[in-house]
Protein backbone atom coordinates (compact mmCIF):
# COMPACT_ATOMS: atom_id res chain seq x y z
CA UNK A 1 0.00 0.00 0.00
CA UNK A 2 1.49 3.48 -0.95
CA UNK A 3 0.99 5.83 2.32
CA UNK A 4 -0.28 9.28 1.24
CA UNK A 5 2.63 11.87 0.81
CA UNK A 6 2.16 15.57 1.30
CA UNK A 7 5.65 17.62 0.59
CA UNK A 8 6.10 21.22 0.96
CA UNK A 9 8.53 22.66 -1.37
CA UNK A 10 9.27 25.91 0.42
CA UNK A 11 11.50 26.91 -2.70
CA UNK A 12 14.27 30.09 -1.76
CA UNK A 13 11.43 31.32 0.76
CA UNK A 14 11.70 31.85 4.82
CA UNK A 15 15.03 32.90 6.95
CA UNK A 16 16.71 30.73 9.42
CA UNK A 17 14.30 32.38 12.28
CA UNK A 18 11.46 31.96 9.92
CA UNK A 19 11.71 28.20 9.64
CA UNK A 20 11.98 27.62 13.15
CA UNK A 21 9.47 29.91 14.15
CA UNK A 22 7.01 27.85 11.27
CA UNK A 23 7.88 24.39 12.72
CA UNK A 24 7.24 25.42 16.13
CA UNK A 25 3.50 26.43 15.34
CA UNK A 26 2.96 23.18 13.83
CA UNK A 27 4.96 21.03 16.82
CA UNK A 28 2.08 18.52 17.49
CA UNK A 29 -0.13 18.65 15.09
CA UNK A 30 1.02 16.45 12.43
CA UNK A 31 -0.63 13.03 11.83
CA UNK A 32 1.11 9.50 12.74
CA UNK A 33 3.67 8.36 9.56
CA UNK A 34 1.04 5.55 8.74
CA UNK A 35 -1.33 6.97 7.55
CA UNK A 36 0.44 10.06 6.23
CA UNK A 37 3.87 10.93 5.48
CA UNK A 38 4.86 14.98 6.01
CA UNK A 39 7.69 16.17 4.54
CA UNK A 40 9.41 19.78 3.97
CA UNK A 41 11.94 20.82 1.57
CA UNK A 42 13.99 23.98 1.80
CA UNK A 43 17.17 25.65 1.18
CA UNK A 44 20.22 23.45 2.21
CA UNK A 45 21.33 26.01 4.52
CA UNK A 46 19.52 25.57 7.07
CA UNK A 47 18.23 22.08 7.17
CA UNK A 48 20.82 20.65 9.93
CA UNK A 49 18.45 23.13 12.35
CA UNK A 50 15.58 21.98 10.92
CA UNK A 51 16.80 18.62 11.55
CA UNK A 52 17.68 19.01 15.21
CA UNK A 53 14.64 21.16 15.62
CA UNK A 54 11.95 18.05 14.33
CA UNK A 55 14.09 15.10 15.68
CA UNK A 56 11.22 13.99 17.77
CA UNK A 57 8.39 15.11 15.22
CA UNK A 58 6.60 12.84 12.37
CA UNK A 59 8.33 15.38 9.56
CA UNK A 60 10.22 14.28 7.11
CA UNK A 61 12.98 17.19 6.00
CA UNK A 62 14.38 16.95 2.43
CA UNK A 63 16.67 19.53 0.13
CA UNK A 64 15.60 21.15 -3.12
CA UNK A 65 18.47 20.19 -5.08
CA UNK A 66 22.39 18.62 -4.90
CA UNK A 67 25.33 17.84 -7.00
CA UNK A 68 26.02 14.29 -7.78
CA UNK A 69 29.97 14.12 -6.85
CA UNK A 70 30.71 13.33 -3.39
CA UNK A 71 32.86 15.79 -3.39
CA UNK A 72 36.27 17.54 -4.92
CA UNK A 73 36.59 21.30 -6.53
CA UNK A 74 33.25 22.89 -7.47
CA UNK A 75 32.75 25.54 -5.34
CA UNK A 76 29.39 26.33 -4.09
CA UNK A 77 27.90 22.93 -4.91
CA UNK A 78 26.25 21.12 -2.23
CA UNK A 79 27.42 17.11 -1.65
CA UNK A 80 25.44 14.26 -1.38
CA UNK A 81 27.65 12.88 1.09
CA UNK A 82 27.43 15.63 3.14
CA UNK A 83 23.33 16.19 2.46
CA UNK A 84 22.76 12.15 3.74
CA UNK A 85 25.59 13.09 6.85
CA UNK A 86 22.87 15.53 8.16
CA UNK A 87 20.12 12.82 8.20
CA UNK A 88 17.89 14.44 5.23
CA UNK A 89 15.33 11.94 3.91
CA UNK A 90 14.46 13.36 0.47
CA UNK A 91 15.81 15.65 -2.31
CA UNK A 92 13.88 17.08 -4.72
CA UNK A 93 15.69 16.63 -8.20
CA UNK A 94 14.62 18.24 -11.80
CA UNK A 95 12.42 20.59 -10.44
CA UNK A 96 11.44 22.79 -13.76
CA UNK A 97 12.61 25.77 -12.16
CA UNK A 98 15.97 24.48 -12.22
CA UNK A 99 15.35 23.00 -15.66
CA UNK A 100 14.50 26.83 -16.79
CA UNK A 101 16.64 28.72 -14.48
CA UNK A 102 19.76 26.80 -14.21
CA UNK A 103 19.49 24.77 -17.58
CA UNK A 104 19.66 21.39 -15.63
CA UNK A 105 19.47 18.72 -18.84
CA UNK A 106 18.08 15.50 -18.34
CA UNK A 107 21.84 14.49 -18.14
CA UNK A 108 22.43 16.20 -15.19
CA UNK A 109 19.26 14.98 -13.22
CA UNK A 110 19.77 11.17 -14.01
CA UNK A 111 23.86 11.82 -12.55
CA UNK A 112 21.76 13.39 -9.31
CA UNK A 113 18.99 10.76 -9.26
CA UNK A 114 21.97 8.11 -9.29
CA UNK A 115 24.04 9.93 -6.52
CA UNK A 116 21.19 10.51 -4.25
CA UNK A 117 20.01 6.75 -4.49
CA UNK A 118 24.13 5.97 -4.06
CA UNK A 119 24.07 7.94 -0.27
CA UNK A 120 20.69 6.44 0.74
CA UNK A 121 18.30 9.03 0.34
CA UNK A 122 15.52 9.43 -1.39
CA UNK A 123 14.96 11.28 -4.73
CA UNK A 124 11.58 12.94 -5.77
CA UNK A 125 11.84 13.61 -9.56
CA UNK A 126 10.34 16.28 -10.81
CA UNK A 127 8.81 15.89 -14.51
CA UNK A 128 7.50 18.93 -16.35
CA UNK A 129 5.07 20.03 -19.41
CA UNK A 130 4.52 23.18 -20.95
CA UNK A 131 1.17 24.49 -21.83
CA UNK A 132 3.03 24.71 -25.88
CA UNK A 133 3.48 20.99 -25.32
CA UNK A 134 0.54 20.12 -24.12
CA UNK A 135 -1.23 22.53 -26.53
CA UNK A 136 1.02 20.61 -29.26
CA UNK A 137 -0.29 17.45 -28.14
CA UNK A 138 3.53 16.33 -27.35
CA UNK A 139 2.91 15.97 -23.88
CA UNK A 140 3.03 12.05 -23.74
CA UNK A 141 6.64 11.47 -25.66
CA UNK A 142 7.50 14.89 -23.45
CA UNK A 143 6.65 13.69 -19.72
CA UNK A 144 7.43 9.94 -21.02
CA UNK A 145 11.08 10.92 -22.03
CA UNK A 146 12.13 12.58 -18.67
CA UNK A 147 11.22 9.85 -17.01
CA UNK A 148 13.17 7.51 -18.74
CA UNK A 149 16.13 9.67 -19.01
CA UNK A 150 15.88 10.28 -15.32
CA UNK A 151 15.73 6.88 -14.18
CA UNK A 152 18.83 5.34 -16.25
CA UNK A 153 20.90 3.10 -14.65
CA UNK A 154 18.73 3.01 -11.58
CA UNK A 155 18.08 -0.97 -10.26
CA UNK A 156 14.35 -2.06 -10.22
CA UNK A 157 15.06 -2.28 -6.30
CA UNK A 158 16.04 1.08 -6.43
CA UNK A 159 13.24 2.42 -8.67
CA UNK A 160 10.53 1.14 -6.32
CA UNK A 161 11.93 3.36 -3.75
CA UNK A 162 11.53 7.04 -5.74
CA UNK A 163 8.88 9.19 -5.60
CA UNK A 164 7.84 11.27 -8.70
CA UNK A 165 5.93 14.82 -8.87
CA UNK A 166 3.91 15.81 -12.22
CA UNK A 167 4.56 19.29 -12.34
CA UNK A 168 2.81 20.79 -15.57
CA UNK A 169 4.55 24.13 -15.56
CA UNK A 170 1.58 25.67 -16.74
CA UNK A 171 -0.38 25.05 -13.58
CA UNK A 172 2.30 25.81 -11.32
CA UNK A 173 1.47 29.27 -9.66
CA UNK A 174 -1.38 30.20 -11.38
CA UNK A 175 -4.03 28.04 -11.68
CA UNK A 176 -3.97 24.17 -10.75
CA UNK A 177 -4.68 21.36 -13.56
CA UNK A 178 -7.81 19.83 -13.14
CA UNK A 179 -7.99 16.66 -10.88
CA UNK A 180 -8.57 14.91 -14.40
CA UNK A 181 -5.94 16.65 -16.07
CA UNK A 182 -3.65 15.77 -13.28
CA UNK A 183 -4.48 11.97 -13.05
CA UNK A 184 -3.73 11.50 -16.52
CA UNK A 185 0.25 12.60 -16.29
CA UNK A 186 0.31 10.77 -13.02
CA UNK A 187 -1.20 7.91 -15.18
CA UNK A 188 1.03 8.10 -17.64
CA UNK A 189 4.38 8.38 -15.60
CA UNK A 190 3.02 5.33 -13.97
CA UNK A 191 2.74 3.26 -16.83
CA UNK A 192 6.26 4.54 -18.20
CA UNK A 193 7.62 2.95 -15.07
CA UNK A 194 6.03 -0.51 -15.46
CA UNK A 195 7.18 -0.80 -18.88
CA UNK A 196 10.80 0.10 -17.94
CA UNK A 197 10.79 -2.39 -14.45
CA UNK A 198 7.51 -3.96 -13.93
CA UNK A 199 4.05 -3.70 -12.86
CA UNK A 200 5.30 -4.24 -9.50
CA UNK A 201 7.36 -2.04 -9.43
CA UNK A 202 5.11 0.66 -10.44
CA UNK A 203 2.09 0.06 -7.85
CA UNK A 204 5.14 0.58 -5.00
CA UNK A 205 6.20 3.96 -6.54
CA UNK A 206 4.64 7.31 -5.85
CA UNK A 207 3.25 9.45 -7.69
CA UNK A 208 2.84 12.99 -6.50
CA UNK A 209 0.81 16.34 -8.66
CA UNK A 210 2.12 19.33 -8.20
CA UNK A 211 1.17 22.99 -9.20
CA UNK A 212 -1.33 25.23 -7.11
CA UNK A 213 -2.22 22.72 -5.62
CA UNK A 214 -4.14 24.32 -1.99
CA UNK A 215 -6.04 22.74 0.75
CA UNK A 216 -9.43 23.26 -1.24
CA UNK A 217 -8.47 21.64 -4.37
CA UNK A 218 -6.12 18.48 -2.97
CA UNK A 219 -9.06 15.88 -1.92
CA UNK A 220 -9.88 16.20 -5.51
CA UNK A 221 -6.79 15.50 -6.76
CA UNK A 222 -5.68 12.81 -3.89
CA UNK A 223 -8.96 10.75 -4.38
CA UNK A 224 -7.52 9.97 -8.13
CA UNK A 225 -5.96 6.60 -8.21
CA UNK A 226 -2.75 7.29 -9.37
CA UNK A 227 -2.19 10.55 -7.42
CA UNK A 228 -0.34 9.49 -4.28
CA UNK A 229 0.04 13.31 -2.72
CA UNK A 230 1.19 16.29 -3.74
CA UNK A 231 3.90 18.39 -3.81
CA UNK A 232 3.11 21.90 -2.76
CA UNK A 233 5.17 25.85 -3.18
CA UNK A 234 3.24 28.85 -2.07
CA UNK A 235 0.27 27.07 -0.25
CA UNK A 236 2.78 25.17 2.41
CA UNK A 237 4.60 28.65 2.89
CA UNK A 238 1.86 29.27 6.39
CA UNK A 239 1.91 27.19 9.06
CA UNK A 240 -1.88 27.07 9.44
CA UNK A 241 -2.41 25.90 5.69
CA UNK A 242 0.14 23.07 5.75
CA UNK A 243 -1.64 21.66 8.83
CA UNK A 244 -4.69 22.04 7.05
CA UNK A 245 -2.84 20.00 4.26
CA UNK A 246 -1.03 17.31 5.95
CA UNK A 247 -4.56 16.87 7.92
CA UNK A 248 -6.75 16.83 4.98
CA UNK A 249 -7.79 13.07 5.81
C1 LIG B 1 5.29 23.79 -8.23
C2 LIG B 1 4.79 23.87 -6.84
C3 LIG B 1 5.74 23.20 -5.89
P1 LIG B 1 3.18 25.95 -6.35
O1 LIG B 1 6.51 24.51 -8.38
O2 LIG B 1 6.77 22.45 -6.43
O3 LIG B 1 4.64 25.23 -6.47
O4 LIG B 1 2.36 25.06 -5.42
O5 LIG B 1 3.43 27.30 -5.77
O6 LIG B 1 2.57 25.99 -7.72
Amino acid sequence: MRIPFVAANWKMNKTLPEALEFLNAIRGQLPPESEVESLICAQSLFLSQMLFATSDQPLKIGAENVYWKDSGAYTGETSPKALASLGVDYVIIGHSERRKYFRETDEMINNKVQAVLKNNMLPIICVDETMGQREANEKVHWVVSQVIEALKGVSPEEAQKITIAYEPSWAIGTAAATAKQAEDGCYLIRQTIADMFSDECAEQVRILYGGSVKPNNQAELMAMPNIDGVLVGDASLDPAIFLKLVNYQ
